[in-house]
């Protein structure tokens, strides 16, 4: 079989990071990309043993810079078969009267606009050859709003409705299309959403979240099914999590 190629973008932490390591232990190709080109450099020598790395740094949010990077690709490593959307975050948690307009700007625009433009960059390359996967990293919060989630679920929510409108328009073409949606996983996700502030050492704490490997494992699985399977949509939970507000902190 012909070694796939499989672009991954957030690919410098958490979610992203782990399906490079997951996809580099199958042998296929990669495409990493991120804005930490440090750890780009860190990863792709890691892998590097084990298979070709190629390594694209770029902002999602900026729609030439994200078109110019992906046409940028050597010939060896431009036929996309497997696009993995997961860049993202969460940028504050607040009630939606206090919301801050920079964290609902950086939520949509990576989230939601950051993931068409990359996907933009790619279709046409899946429609034409009549194949390719993609994946797209929704959450629970895509299916499931809570308080103080407001634009976080959002954006997520306009994930899976994209998710689920890309199946629709491409399925004349046999590309496959997937949501792979987590509940709380322990990454630098909620980092990020505090900026750097203590609470979120408390997001994952008092119980065992899922880890970035759960994820990468299952996106792994998902790829790996003959031809005609698709896995639509994944929801994902760690045992100690019911729904987006209940979490039994008191199970391990
Ligand atoms: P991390 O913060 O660990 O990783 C986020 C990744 O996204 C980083 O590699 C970061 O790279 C990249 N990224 C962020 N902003 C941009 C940008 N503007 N341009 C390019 N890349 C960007 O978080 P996770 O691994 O947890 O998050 C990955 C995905 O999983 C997100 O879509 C998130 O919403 C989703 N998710 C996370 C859950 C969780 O509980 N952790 C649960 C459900 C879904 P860099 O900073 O180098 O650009
Ligand atoms: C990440 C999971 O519950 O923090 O999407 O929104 S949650």
């Amino acid at each position: 079989m012909m070694k796939q190629t499989a672009l991954i973008t957030g690919a410098t932490s958490g979610i992203g990071r782990a399906t490079a390591h997951e996809f580099a232990k199958h042998g296929i190709q990669l495409i990493l990309c991120g804005r930490r080109q440090e750890r780009l450099d860190t990863i792709e020598k890691a892998l590097s043993k084990q298979t070709d790395v190629h390594t694209l740094n770029f902002d999602v949010r900026d729609r030439i810079k994200t078109l110019e990077a992906i046409a940028s690709l050597p010939k060896a490593f431009q036929n996309i078969d497997i696009l993995i959307n997961n860049a993202g975050n969460a940028h504050g948690l607040d009630p939606i009267q206090s919301g801050d307009l920079d964290d609902w700007d950086a939520m949509m625009d990576i989230n939601v606009k950051g993931l068409l433009y990359v996907s933009k960059a790619i279709i046409p390359q899946m429609t034409e050859r009549k194949s390719g996967h993609i994946i797209n990293i929704g959450s629970s919060a895509g299916k499931e709003v809570y308080p103080k989630g407001n634009v976080y679920c959002g954006s997520k929510h306009a994930v899976l409705a994209i998710t689920e409108g890309m199946r629709i328009d491409l399925n004349p073409f046999g590309i496959k299309v997937t949501a792979i949606n987590p509940g709380l996983v322990e990454t630098e996700f909620s980092k990020v959403r505090f900026k750097g502030d203590s609470k979120a050492d408390n997001v994952y704490s008092g119980y065992k979240a899922l880890q970035p490997e759960d994820i990468a494992e299952m996106i792994q699985f998902v790829i790996s099914r003959p031809s005609h399977v698709n896995i639509a949509d994944v929801l994902m939970f760690c045992t100690a999590q019911a729904n987006s507000t209940i979490v039994n902190k008191n199970d391990s």
